[in-house]
């Protein structure tokens, strides 16, 4: 880490009530969106550890309400829990608030480390990944009693495909970087599928599909599994909890989980959605969320699948259009390659759409 950086990390430290002196700092894990930090304490008990980040401002205007929401969910959902690994926990400033602004007015927090726990890239197996969904399941029936009123949307129309689409053709159009000329086929596949992109917005006008307390951000590296049991533990990355669909919190996890490659594969040979990991899923989903969903809104998991997984593609090469200003890359053409796992994913979904109806059918009620 540059020696600024650190000194301003440092500084960051200070302003919060941790236990016990800090002695390091270090970069962790594979987020897109925050800038993330494991920090080691010496205490008198031992070592201890807390997660650090700078929440994106790229991607949330307004990160103060972020964490007025994440602080609304996290005392909610505690007071339903006796083991204290099973919700994230803030930490607070010493001056009061759960999150500090520094001089260049970044927004910070600090949460406990979710000790004894694994967070996966890719689940390594169908058991692993009901998990998951047991853990994102339950997460939908534990806010079931929320008062969704007083959560505001940390991004407006995250999750509403017609307006991402309209998004993305203003950036083919605007062209910024010179870069449509080379992702033709790219854009084509989205522009092709034009008239499926209201399917789920349509089925909620139609009073079908309900608005709930949904995570948002499904991905197995946003859900904690105990480290000897692997069963579900906690589900993190609470920035985006806001009324939403259920079938797109399904969806979005199918998009990431149920996939056979890490979702910047270069060889899209290797990358097709796996229905054995489909069914695994639906199977936990629907035993984390209980009795809740309806027999519309099961039906919709497909439709939910693949909107999340166009939807993402979607918003990659849009941002490879703009110039990789949201995802952060690590190379420079990240962005395209995640697109190009999408779309993939998208056209093996078409091709087994009926046997993934099929399934879904056959967990109604
Ligand atoms: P982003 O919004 O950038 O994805 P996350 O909140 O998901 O940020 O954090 C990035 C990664 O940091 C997670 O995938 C996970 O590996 C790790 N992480 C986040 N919070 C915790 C925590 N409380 N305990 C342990 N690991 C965590
Ligand atoms: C981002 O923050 P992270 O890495 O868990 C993004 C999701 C995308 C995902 C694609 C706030 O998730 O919407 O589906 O990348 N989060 C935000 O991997 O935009
Ligand atoms: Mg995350």
């Amino acid at each position: 880490m540059a020696n600024f950086e650190l000194k301003r990390v440092a500084e960051v430290i200070d302003q919060f009530s941790i236990i016990g002196k800090a002695y390091s700092v270090t970069p962790y894990g594979n987020g897109h969106i925050n800038r993330t930090y494991v920090v080691e304490t010496d205490t008198e008990n031992g070592k201890k550890r807390y997660i650090l980040q700078a929440i994106s401002s790229v991607a949330f205007k307004n990160p103060i309400v972020v964490m007025d929401n994440i602080q609304k969910v996290t005392d909610f959902m505690s007071e339903k829990f006796d083991d204290p690994r099973s919700v994230l926990r803030l930490i607070y400033t010493n001056s009061g608030p759960c999150y500090h602004i520094d001089s260049d007015k970044n927004i910070w927090r600090m949460y406990d480390f979710i000790e004894d726990s694994i967070c996966l890239e890719l689940p390594e197996s169908k058991e692993d990944f009901r998990q998951c969904a047991i853990a994102f399941g339950q997460f939908q029936q534990y806010l079931s009693d929320f008062p969704a009123e007083t959560l505001v949307d940390t991004i407006p129309d995250f999750h509403n495909t017609p307006k991402r689409y309209e998004a993305f053709l203003a950036a083919v159009k605007e062209d910024k970087m010179g870069r449509a000329k080379d992702v033709k086929a790219e854009i084509e596949f989205v522009k092709a599928r034009e008239d499926f992109y209201d399917v789920l917005m349509r089925a909620n006008r139609e009073g079908i599909l309900p608005l709930r307390v949904t995570h948002n951000d499904t991905k197995s590296n946003n859900v904690m599994l105990d480290k000897d049991t692997r069963k579900a533990l906690c589900v993190i990355d609470l920035d985006t909890v806001m009324p939403g669909f259920s079938v797109t919190d399904f969806g979005d996890s199918i998009r990431f989980g149920a996939s056979t490659a890490p979702e910047d594969e270069k060889d899209l040979d290797k990358v097709w959605m796996d229905i054995e990991m489909y069914k695994a899923y639906i199977d936990g989903f629907l035993e984390g969320c209980g009795t809740m969903l309806s027999n519309d809104e099961i039906m919709l998991m497909p439709e939910g699948a693949k909107m999340m997984t166009v939807e993402c593609g979607m918003r990659f090469l849009t941002d490879y259009l703009n110039g990789d200003t949201y995802f952060k890359i690590t190379y420079p053409e990240q962005n395209l390659d995640r697109c190009r796992t999408q779309f993939k994913l998208v056209s093996d979904m078409e091709k087994k759409w009926d046997e993934m109806k099929e399934i879904a059918k056959s967990y109604t009620k």
